[in-house]
């Protein structure tokens, strides 16, 4: 039999959007499957099923806009019924734009058809009592983990019992829905109080043997029109002691012994940890699957047992740390925690410019990803200098300033010939060298705005004026905030230069995805061995940091090495 789905009611709102298809033609579904996902303004919902069968077709799209009774699919059930108005299911969080129905006001076809107010055309309601507790004569009710309304699989826990020896899971043992809760927190309770009522679909397992399971059709199922199915709920125990006989109608686990009033709970294993914690076989397993390490979460229960809303909450809060705090999180990275400075003094907020932030960014990145081993040196570039001077007067008349920089750029391009790994990236995969064959090098420049990198484009095709130019003119656009994207882009190499300002040595932090990154800082007078005696030399410190995923040690120091003598001896720029 074909079964035509509709909107259920939904409320004041007129019109609501699909945006979620959450099955295909030809999917078998359970009632409790959801179809699509509607959205007002105001709220989204789940709109389930309702009833068994195979999805026959969908009659809307994402994006449709519809309104109650719109039909949404055809389901093929072995269920005689007519049209099928599921009840909607409102989700985490969200304002609902209708109530959910109650038991009382549920659609037609899932509505009880009372007989003596509990049989059913299609739905029998069960009745869940305290099971055979063994000895224990009172327990406590220390936890009731759904209220009227909630739909529960046969695994999720409707309460949970505790005496001076342990404490027991008591779950619904089938699927359904939650019709009357006959229990509050701190009841006490004997085997045979009567704690939830459920509301099963006839051919569901209601642990009753006259139910059948593979019987969905109305014709083939029992009738229990008389009286409500009365079952003593399966439950799940905890330590209980040996003298306890305790019936246990489905799986068994471990729950730790309740705490003796006043006491902390017995340690229990948790996912591997050690650890005192007092929770539930269900809390644990919500823990498990959210990877949460209970010692780290506060119960909220009665003698601070840890329930599934504290862990809830708990990821939650986790989630709100790291989304919140700007100064790292994630990764398992601990983030670094938020401090009212004003408490200690007047402070002052200024905010960081877009060039800050973007580099900021950018430095993080390459600190996290890379490995970074900084190797320093120090080039002795006294007759360098010496030609440099040479060179101020007709810089004068070129209108050309020539700095150390432009030789360091030099060298690095013949240094990165010979050392063609040091101008190259890694692969995505981190299994190939991308050798690049054009030697683009950046330099930081210092601005009021913060650090930027132009680039000269083919470095190694220029002399020396012509660097000295290119340099001036990339830190004057730099500075006037003139840099277009195209000036930033393409660089295999980069440099920074500290030597105007001072320092005898740093760790750059690699350009990503570069490999290296060569640190200059202030050149100084030494006198230095010259194997008769010490002389006076103009010394020019180097740090290189390289990615050690790249480049070995050993590598490094030859290629600084190389570097330090093409800098000593600037003829050899010209072999
Ligand atoms: N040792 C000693 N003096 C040096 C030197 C060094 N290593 N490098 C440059 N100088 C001298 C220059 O010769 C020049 O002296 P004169 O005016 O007497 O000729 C003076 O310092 C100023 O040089 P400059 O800064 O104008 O030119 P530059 O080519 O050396 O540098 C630039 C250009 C853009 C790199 C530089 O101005 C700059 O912004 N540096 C900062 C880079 C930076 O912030 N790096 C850190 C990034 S990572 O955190």
């Amino acid at each position: 039999m074909t079964q035509e789905i509709r909107i259920p009611d939904i409320g004041d709102v007129e019109e609501v959007q699909v945006i979620e298809l959450c099955v295909l033609p030809g999917d078998t579904v359970g009632p409790d499957d959801v179809l699509i996902v509607i959205e007002s303004d105001k709220a989204s919902m789940e709109v389930p099923a309702g009833v068994s069968g195979v999805i026959e077709a969908l009659t809307v799209v994402v994006g449709d806009d519809v309104a109650e009774g719109h039909l949404i699919a055809r389901i093929s059930s072995a269920a005689a019924s007519e049209s099928v108005e599921p009840e909607p299911q409102t989700q985490i969080g969200e304002t609902a734009i209708a109530e959910p129905p109650t038991s009382d006001e549920a659609p037609a076809d899932s509505q009880p058809e009372t007989d003596g107010g509990h049989a059913t055309r299609d739905c029998t309601r069960v009745e869940i009592s305290v099971p055979d507790i063994g000895e224990a004569q009172d327990v406590a009710v220390i936890e009731v983990s759904v209220s009227v309304g909630d739909r529960v699989g046969a695994d999720d826990l409707l309460v949970v019992v505790e005496s001076d020896k342990a404490s027991m899971e008591i779950p619904a043992g089938q699927e359904g829905k939650i019709v009357e809760v006959h229990v509050t927190e701190g009841a006490q309770v004997t085997e045979g109080t009567l704690l939830v009522t459920l509301e099963v679909a006839v051919g569901s397992d209601s642990g009753d043997a006259s139910t059948t399971v593979d019987a969905p059709t109305t014709a083939d199922a029992p009738t229990t029109a008389d009286a409500p199915g009365t079952i003593a709920a399966p439950i799940t125990q905890g330590s209980v002691s040996d003298e306890q006989e305790l019936t246990l109608a489905q799986k068994q686990r471990q729950l730790p012994a309740p705490p003796v009033a006043g006491s902390k709970p017995e340690p229990e294993s948790v996912s591997g940890n050690s650890g005192s914690v007092y929770a539930g076989p269900a809390v644990r397993r919500l823990a498990r699957e959210l990877g949460v390490d209970l010692n780290n979460v506060q119960g909220s229960g009665m003698r601070d047992r840890i329930v599934k809303d504290d862990v809830k909450a708990f990821v939650k809060s986790a989630l709100q740390d790291n989304s919140t705090s700007t100064l790292g999180a994630g990764s398992g990275i601990p983030p670094i925690p938020l401090v009212d400075f004003s408490k200690f003094g007047p402070v002052e907020y200024r905010p960081l410019t877009r060039v800050r932030i973007v580099g900021a960014t950018h430095l993080h990145r390459s600190w996290l990803n890379i490995p970074h081993v900084t190797q320093h040196d120090e080039a002795d570039i006294t007759e360098l200098e010496a030609f440099r001077s040479s060179l101020k007067e007709e810089g004068l008349t070129r209108g050309v300033k020539v700095t150390p920089l432009s030789f360091i750029v030099k060298a690095c391009c013949y240094a990165l010939k010979i050392f063609p790994t040091f101008n190259a990236s890694l692969d995505a995969e981190g299994k190939n060298f991308i050798l690049k064959k054009y030697y683009h090098v950046g330099f930081a420049v210092d601005t009021e705005q913060g650090l930027l990198v132009p680039v000269i484009k083919d470095a190694d095709q220029l002399g020396i004026w012509e660097l000295s130019e290119e340099i001036s003119a990339l830190a004057s656009k730099a500075r006037e905030q003139k840099l277009g994207m195209n000036d930033m882009r393409g660089g295999s190499f980069s440099i920074s230069s500290l030597g105007a300002i001072g320092g005898t040595g740093f760790t750059p932090i690699i350009n990503a995805p570069e490999v290296a990154i060569l640190g200059v800082a202030r050149l100084t007078n030494k006198p230095v061995w010259n194997g008769t005696e010490f002389a006076p030399r103009q010394m020019l410190p180097l740090s290189l940091s390289y990615d050690h995923r790249a480049i070995n040690g050993a590598e490094a120091g030859r290629f600084v090495v190389h570097l330090a003598s093409l800098l000593g001896d600037i003829r050899r720029l010209s072999l």
